[in-house]
């Protein structure tokens, strides 16, 4: 092997060492998924069930939907709470679905963490969170 090769092997495995540590970095702290969802989940399909009274979820990219279906741990009257970075505006909707029909009964459009709504839950209940503007994480309380 002569000297350029040699430093072109050099640079070439600096650059892939260098990338895989951004990847685990950017796993760590800057992953695509909150703890309480699996990408993708971008549809009301692939919805991560949660059976606690707080979900902790990420708006990865532009675009980027979470749907979350509950366990009926909500009870019929909840009230649910979202949590974000002022950087960011989340805002999410809830649907109940009764006797296989499945309808909007909230929607929380504030620009302000804290926004919450209550609602009126008799059925299965799914989430649907997505961000007006910016990404990053967020955190929606349920309050049965
Ligand atoms: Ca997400
Ligand atoms: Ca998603």
């Amino acid at each position: 092997m002569d000297f350029w090769t040699k430093q072109r092997y050099a640079v070439a495995a600096a650059l892939i060492a260098v990338t895989a540590v951004l990847l685990a970095a950017g796993c760590s702290s800057f992953g695509l998924s909150g703890s309480s969802e699996m990408e993708p989940n971008n549809d009301v399909s692939l919805a991560d069930r949660v059976a606690g009274f707080e979900i902790n979820g990420v708006i990865g990219f532009e675009g980027d939907v979470d749907w979350y279906v509950l366990n009926n741990q909500e009870g019929y009257n909840p009230t649910f709470s979202v949590f974000h970075d002022p950087s960011i505006d989340v805002d999410f909707e809830v649907y109940n679905t009764m006797g296989g029909n499945m309808s909007r009964v909230g929607s929380a459009q504030g620009t302000q963490s804290g926004d919450s709504i209550r609602v009126y839950t008799p059925g299965q209940v799914h989430l649907r969170v997505w961000s007006y503007r910016g990404t990053g994480p967020y955190r929606i309380q349920i309050m049965p």
